[in-house]
């Protein structure tokens, strides 16, 4: 099994932590740089994690934690589960859309619609999430909670979010930090 990747992004460190013990090779590309051609080599779409097992790729980590979870017999995720996940990536990839665009020379902060949209989707979610963390839904240490996890920890080392009023956010991953593959795949680590 081979995952490609980048140590820095939320969405392949789901993954890196789901995969936990099983063997797999890990191929860590700066997909903005050198390592773009092997992408295009890998996932047309230009996004990463892309998982490869016995010949078969798949793209997208929900699909790949879909895959794994059905290779490990695992049960599937309940409607109110993936609607945990809808709200997580919906806040994470405006999140990147932010992050992208100010690499890009771009005043993210402007009073614009598109920015705007993007900021009040992101504190929308994490507002509802921080009530779902406060009501006890993220207990358990599953693939949500680790999705949820890794974008915390991602849009704070990011710098992207005013944790006002979400603190409950910044509480549940302090309190899990030292669960299994979470410091090894701490994305400030080289
Ligand atoms: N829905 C995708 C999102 C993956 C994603 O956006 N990954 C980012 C890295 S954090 C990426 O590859 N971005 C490239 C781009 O947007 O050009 C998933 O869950 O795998």
């Amino acid at each position: 099994m081979k995952l490609i990747g980048s140590t820095t992004s939320p969405y392949v460190r789901r993954i890196r932590i789901l995969l936990d013990e099983e063997p797999y090779e890990f191929i860590n590309l700066d997909i903005y740089g050198e390592g773009r051609d092997e992408l295009r080599k890998n996932n047309p779409a230009l996004k990463i994690p892309v998982l490869e097992d016995d010949g078969q790729e798949i793209f997208d980590s929900r699909i790949i934690a879909r895959y794994l979870s059905a290779k490990q017999g695992r049960d599937p995720l309940t409607w109110d589960q993936q609607n945990q996940l809808t709200l997580i990536d919906g806040a994470n990839d405006s999140a990147v859309t932010l992050l992208l665009s100010k690499k890009s020379g771009i005043n993210v902060e402007e009073d614009l619609m598109f920015w705007n949209l993007q900021r009040e989707r992101i504190m929308m979610t994490l507002r509802t999430l921080a009530a779902m963390v406060d009501d006890g839904q993220f207990e358990e240490w599953n693939y949500p909670s680790i999705c949820l996890y890794c974008m915390v920890d991602w849009m704070e080392f990011r710098d992207l979010v005013d944790w006002t009023g979400v603190e409950s956010l910044l509480s549940f991953r302090d309190s899990r930090k030292h669960k299994p593959w979470v410091e090894q795949t701490d994305p400030r680590q080289p």
